[in-house]
């Protein structure tokens, strides 16, 4: 049982010499100018871009476990389109961007929006029943009134944007978005 015990003694010794010598080392350059280190390009992670999307009252259609949708108003704070490429929110792992087209047999689906919704400066985009959504699948939990989904939509600049969706009921004749029309 002795045996094991001396290679690792060793190690630690020399664990401790390499950080004796490290600290003697921090402690002459304490004493000198630090050179302007330059931060490496690898080791300096990029700075976050500011959002240049905002959202305006954004609600969560209240549902039982299975799916439902976000909803808002979009607009770009820059010069140029921007994409909403895709969202991740609190109720579910799985969200995806879905537009409201008519299906070959002639009725109105719901299908991912592959490329993303596009926001044009000065032209908002809204998302609202009948029409685009963010659409939360696998929904474990019931929303009900006033519960938050916490939101973040991910847009091709490289930008996020967090925001909070307020639980809310729609007003009846809305089409399903509680399963079955996802096919
Ligand atoms: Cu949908």
């Amino acid at each position: 049982m002795s045996l094991p015990a001396r290679p690792h003694r060793g190690l630690l010794v020399l664990i401790t010499t390499a950080c004796a010598a490290a600290l003697a080392l921090t402690g002459c350059a304490g004493g000198t100018p630090a050179a302007p280190a330059a931060p490496p390009p690898s080791a300096a992670p990029a700075a976050v871009a500011a959002p240049t999307v905002t959202v305006t009252d954004p609600w969560v259609k209240t549902a039982e476990p299975g799916m439902t949708a976000v909803f808002g108003t979009f607009s770009t704070t820059g010069t140029g389109p921007v994409t909403i490429l895709s969202a991740q929110t609190s109720a579910s792992p799985r969200t995806e961007l879905h537009e409201v087209a008519m299906g070959a047999d002639g009725a109105m689906v719901m299908r991912p929006k592959a490329d993303g919704f596009a926001v044009e400066p000065g032209a908002p985009r809204v998302l609202a029943p009948g029409g685009d959504h963010i659409m939360i699948m696998d929904l474990a939990s019931p929303i009900r009134p006033g519960d938050q989904v916490e939101v973040t939509l991910t847009l091709s600049d490289g930008s996020t944007v967090p925001f909070t969706a307020l639980a809310k009921e729609t007003s009846g004749g809305q089409e399903n978005y509680e399963g079955g029309a996802h096919g």
